[in-house]
């Protein structure tokens, strides 16, 4: 089962993903999604120039091999770039191997731990009233836990607040477009959004909150202990992750629960964090962190330390890599969430898929392989649009993190 074919398809229904497809010599089809928010043309060139020549004659069947030879043969290691090309790859390639073995690929990772992925949605709006009505839209579609952001009183514009409630896109420019940020007006807003939610839903919906990385360790601390009386699943992103140690400092002030590790891409980003027992949850997913194979080291890593799965599920990331994190999802035994934002409906069309929501979880479903495609006619009726993630300043004009 030689590699006859791989291919590079970049599309924008809506938004824009890049996708691998790898064709073998037998006729199987395997896709791997290669999507990399704002830095899409990066991905596709460093696939399409370098990775693909490679893969021609290959052996679809040595996944390992394949990883390791990509890996260790770039010499150049790590990095979003590189992981994600990486991470197309070995998912086109357990696609491939469940197809040849007529399995769900969940079956060759040792088959179901439990009966379906409990997912989160998005509730977001400018005001608290509003946000309100939105959880409650989530908890009569079923979800057992919702992620809550508001707009922050004083700022015109704040992450996670969406003009299209169910479909939340922030890449909405060819440049990024700036937003202003002011960390005390966020903290002395945050605590109140959570004590009308749980006042109003009462203690057993599963909430959570996305710090974005806009805050220092010990603000996140500050944040974490005022929020403790809301009883949170977790407190996401506090504060930038490159310093693994920072997250010592909010850990010995506060029980809320931390997660971490979307913009991570390997098991060194997170070593410390887990192995130290610093974090709860690890972020890490499927295409940004090198695929199925290495997202299970981080995974199996972190089950010795008592943290749980929650991995990124946002739009950008495209329906290939939520068939492929739902297969991880449903065989680990550390599974602890997974974030879904739905996508469109003109996206859902170019990636036919098999997985479906009930109940507030997803089901990967039994078709052989991932249970995913793309419909490369369609995808082409969608050319590619610039698009970039906005810059954050504080009020006085200095670049802080988004
Ligand atoms: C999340 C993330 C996203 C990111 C986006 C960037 O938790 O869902 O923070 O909203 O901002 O994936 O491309
Ligand atoms: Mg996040």
């Amino acid at each position: 089962m030689k590699i006859a074919d791989a291919r590079v398809v970049v599309t924008c229904p809506g938004r824009n993903f890049v996708t691998l497809k790898i064709t073998t010599d037998d006729g199987l089809t395997g896709v791997g999604d290669a999507t990399l928010n704002g830095r899409e043309l990066a991905v596709a060139s460093y696939l399409t120039e370098h990775v693909v020549p490679a893969l021609i004659g290959r052996d679809a069947a040595r996944i390992e091999d394949t990883w390791q030879y990509l890996y260790k043969g770039a010499y150049w290691r790590r990095g979003p770039v590189t992981m994600t090309a990486i991470a197309a790859v070995d998912t086109a390639l357990w696609d491939i191997k469940g197809k040849a073995a007529g399995l769900p690929v969940y079956q060759l990772l040792g088959g179901r731990s439990r009966d379906g992925v409990t997912v989160y949605g998005h509730a977001n709006a400018e005001t608290v009233d509003e946000v309100l009505t939105e959880v409650g839209r989530y908890t009569e579609l079923g979800y057992r836990a919702v992620r809550v952001q508001t707009g922050v009183p004083g700022l015109d514009a704040t992450y996670g607040v969406g003009k299209d409630k169910l479909f939340y896109e922030p890449a909405d420019a060819a440049l990024p477009t700036e937003t202003a940020w002011s960390t005390p007006h966020y903290l002395s807003h945050v605590p109140e959004v959570f004590r009308r939610v749980r006042e109003e839903f009462g203690p057993h919906l599963q909430l959570l909150h996305d710090v974005h990385h806009r805050l220092t360790p010990i603000e996140a601390a500050r944040l974490g202990a005022s929020l403790e009386p809301y009883a949170l699943t977790w407190m996401e992103d506090p504060v930038p992750a490159e310093l693994q140690e920072g997250f010592r400092l909010i850990r010995q002030h506060t029980t809320t629960p931390l997660a971490v590790g979307e913009v991570f891409n390997s098991i060194w980003d997170c070593r410390q964090l887990i192995q130290e027992q610093l974090i709860d949850y690890i972020r890490t997913t499927v295409v940004h962190a090198g695929g199925i194979s290495h997202l299970r080291r981080i995974f199996d890593l972190a089950a010795l330390h008592h943290v749980r799965s929650g991995s990124h599920g946002a739009t950008d990331l495209s329906p290939v890599c939520m068939a492929a994190a739902l297969h991880l999802d449903i065989s680990i035994p550390n599974f602890g969430l997974q974030e879904y934002m739905r996508h469109t409906p003109e996206t859902d069309a170019v990636f036919p898929h098999d997985y479906r929501f009930e109940d507030g979880m997803l089901h990967p479903g039994e078709r052989p392989g991932l249970g995913v495609d793309i419909d490369e006619d369609l995808a082409a009726q969608y050319p590619y649009q610039p698009a970039q993630l906005p810059v954050n300043r504080l009020q006085d004009g200095t670049v802080h993190s988004w």
